[in-house]
Parts: structure tokens; C-alpha cells; sequence
């Protein structure tokens, strides 16, 4: 038995909001989970530091699974977001304490590596065809092998995964949806012009770079059914790698009717916490990749296990890896992505200079493959001095409007 000695939640803010977990034991291991749930972070700072940290002082740090049904069953009440990214921090910092302790990189212990990269998608956009094509040339020249393609809509202002400005964010057309201040932002949609313009988007971007590379594409729980149907059909020429969040995922069953319609690979699930969201979804094979994120889905052991699952139908891994997971939740989704066999692609935005002060990292990304690195646990560590000298800021994501005022999903 290695007892939990202390139990801290770390919340910084060096280019965005991030929230950790940071555990150490008895034998002065420190292990770190990261907790981030983007606009509603303190919900899961006060979850974690009033109902969960009393509860791990004393714990043995070596009972992973344990904890994790201790957690989710002792609760009552069960999933949702704040839950679940709660218990996947715990998790992951009793992974890293463990592999810590075992003295090897964290994929060892799931494992070990069932392939030597991964390849990663990296998020091209622009605000018309000249700035997308830039910006795909720009994550090439990083050394992507795969993009993910969004552009802005003619006739509205702001559209989900295209950056304000060529300049905006750290980097050229690098897009970050949250916005600091104390009131979300207003963007503005109307599906029917979305439809008619991205098919010409990515015939003009297959002319323009070829049939070989993967391309992907987010449409952010838009549309209807059988919009996503007519959607998936009209882009079936394109070979697309993925065609993302079709619709609101509340309904599983939305997506039968989009399968009936279309061969292009659909891929779901980054809002979703547990394996019961994906329990139709799965057995009637009515998706290609599970979205999720480490952080938002119980951790490791939770997120495996939907993994293993997927596996039985040949559904494979497409890991969220946005910035607002951070760079512990990023080195969690790369230990498991090294492990699984099913693994189908990492998605990978780099955070900024400030983030990787905060948080030392040993991942690396080579020619458009991430490794998690060779050191013992997660391989990422946090200085608690630097974390200290950015302090929360408030920070909402957008909503939307139909032009009508409506509200829409966004
Ligand atoms: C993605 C996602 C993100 C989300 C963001 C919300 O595919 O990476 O859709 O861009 O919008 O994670 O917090
Ligand atoms: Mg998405």
C-alpha cells in the first residue's frame, strides 16, 4: 500500500483556463489529472475540492480501479461532464503515480507500444479559399499528414473553427473558441448556405493538393438528420478521412438515418462521458470513430473500456485533443493511443508558449506522428511557481443565432 498523502487542484490560466489534479504520496511521487472542462471550469475545481479530495488522503494510490467505482458508484448520481471529468483526473494522476512507481512510461502498463507513432490531424481554416489554402500549406509545413478543413461561410461573420484573423491566437490562423471576458460571444449560422458552399470548398481543396491527403471535417452538432445525410452523400467524392458531430449527439438514433444515405466515415462523441452514450451507437455500428477525450470520460480505465468495445465492430480511436485539453490530457491520450490496437488518428492543436512554460512535456511530434516519450508516468510535469502567475480568468464559449435570432446549436 502507497498512501495518497495530498490532494491539491491546481487552476491556471496562461493562455487559456486549465484545471489539474495534482496527487502526491508517501513516498513523494507526484502524480497529475487533468480536469479541464472549457467555460465551466470552476464547476469541476468545486466537485473535485469539496466532495473528492477528503475522500482520496489515506487511499491506497495503487487502487486504480478501485478509486474509479468508489468515485462513480458512491456518488449516486452518475456521468455527465463535471462527474466524469472529475473521476478521469483522478484516474489519470493514479496512472501516472503508478507507472511513476513502476518505473516506466504509462503505455507499459497498458500494455506497451502497439505501434511506433501516431499519426495526428492538425486544424487548418481560413476565411476563404487563399487563407485556407495558406493555412493548410502552413500545417504542412509543420509536418501534418492529416488536416482538418474549416472555412467561413459567405454572408456570415463568424463561423465555428475558423480564426477571426490570419493573426489571431499565437500562431497564424490558429482558432480558439473560448473567449475571455464575462458574456459568450454571439456567431451567427444558417445551415442551408453552409451546405451549398462546402462541397465546392473541398473540390477546390482536392484540385488544389491532391487525392492522397486525409482530410477531415467538424460540422459542430449543426444539423438535422437528414441535412447530415445530404451532407455525408455530396462530400463522398472528396474521400474524406471523417466527417465530424454530423448532429446534436444527445440522439443516437439520428444517426441511423445518416448511415442509410451516406458512406462517409462518420465520427462522434467529444461531449459525451461514458461508454452507456455510445452503447447504440457502437453495436449498431452507426459510427466509424468515438471522439472522446481522456479528460472528459472517466479517465483512462473509462475510456478503454469504450475503446475495447468499439473494437469488437472495427470502430477505431479519434481521441479530442483541442487546446482546451491540456498538455497532461494530452500525454494521457497518447500513452492510450500508443497501447490500443484500435487507435484510428490524434487529433493535435499546439498550445502556446505560456501552456508549455506551465507544464514541462516530453511528447514529441515528428514528421506528423506524436510519441507520449520514454519517461517513467505521463512524462509531463507542472510548475506550480509559473501555474501561479496566471490566475482564472472568466472565459465562455460562443453560442449561436440562425439569422432569424433563433438560437442554435453551436
Ligand atoms: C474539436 C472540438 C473543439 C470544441 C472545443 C469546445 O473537434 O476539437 O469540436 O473545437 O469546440 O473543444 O471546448
Ligand atoms: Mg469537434
Amino acid at each position: 500500500m502507497t498512501s495518497i498523502q495530498t490532494a491539491e487542484v491546481v487552476v491556471t490560466s496562461p493562455d487559456r483556463n486549465f484545471v489539474t489534479l495534482r496527487l502526491t504520496t508517501e513516498d513523494g511521487l507526484v502524480g497529475l489529472g487533468d480536469a479541464t472542462l472549457n467555460g465551466r471550469e470552476l464547476a469541476v475545481v468545486a466537485y473535485l475540492r469539496e466532495h473528492v479530495l477528503p475522500l482520496l488522503i489515506g487511499r491506497d494510490a495503487h487502487r486504480i480501479e478501485d478509486t474509479w467505482q468508489f468515485l462513480y458508484r458512491s456518488a449516486y448520481w452518475r456521468r455527465g461532464p463535471v462527474t466524469m471529468a472529475a473521476i478521469a483526473a483522478v484516474d489519470v494522476a493514479l496512472w501516472d503515480l503508478k507507472a511513476q512507481a513502476a518505473g516506466m512510461p504509462l503505455y507499459q502498463l497498458l500494455g506497451g507500444a502497439s505501434r511506433t507513432g501516431l499519426l495526428a490531424y492538425g486544424h487548418a481554416s481560413g476565411r476563404d479559399l487563399p487563407e485556407l489554402f495558406d493555412s493548410i500549406r502552413d500545417h504542412l509545413d509543420q509536418g501534418y499528414q492529416a488536416i482538418r478543413v474549416q472555412i467561413g461561410v459567405p454572408g456570415l461573420t463568424a463561423v465555428y473553427g475558423v480564426a477571426a484573423s490570419p493573426r489571431a491566437g499565437g500562431g497564424r490562423y490558429d482558432y480558439e473558441p473560448a473567449g475571455r471576458g464575462a458574456y459568450p460571444a454571439e456567431e451567427d449560422w444558417d445551415t442551408r448556405a453552409y451546405l451549398r458552399h462546402l462541397p465546392a470548398v473541398f473540390d477546390a481543396v482536392r484540385n488544389e493538393f491532391g487525392p492522397e491527403l486525409p482530410l477531415l471535417h467538424d460540422a459542430h452538432h449543426r444539423l438535422t438528420p437528414i441535412q447530415a445525410a445530404r451532407l455525408g452523400k455530396a462530400l463522398e467524392p472528396y474521400d474524406l478521412f471523417w466527417l465530424e458531430d454530423a448532429t446534436p449527439a444527445e440522439n443516437q438514433q439520428a444517426l441511423r438515418l445518416v448511415r442509410q444515405h451516406t458512406t462517409t466515415p462518420l465520427a462522434i462523441g467529444e461531449v459525451f462521458n461514458t461508454i452507456w452514450d455510445y452503447q447504440e451507437l457502437i453495436r449498431e455500428q452507426l459510427i466509424d470513430y468515438v471522439r472522446s477525450a481522456v479528460t472528459h470520460t472517466g479517465g483512462i480505465t473509462h475510456l478503454r473500456r469504450i475503446l475495447d468495445f468499439a473494437a469488437q465492430y472495427q470502430i477505431k480511436s479519434g481521441i479530442h485533443g483541442p487546446t482546451d485539453i491540456s498538455p497532461v490530457g494530452m500525454a494521457a491520450a497518447l500513452h492510450l493511443g500508443l497501447a490500443i490496437h484500435n487507435f484510428g488518428i490524434q487529433e493535435y492543436m499546439k498550445h502556446g508558449t505560456r501552456t508549455d512554460q506551465v507544464f514541462h512535456q516530453t511528447f514529441t511530434f515528428t514528421d506528423g506522428y506524436l510519441h507520449p516519450g520514454d519517461q517513467p508516468g505521463l512524462g509531463v510535469t507542472l510548475d506550480t511557481d509559473q501555474a501561479g502567475q496566471y490566475p482564472y480568468e472568466q472565459a465562455y464559449l460562443p453560442y449561436n443565432r440562425l439569422t432569424d435570432g433563433t438560437i442554435h446549436d453551436w
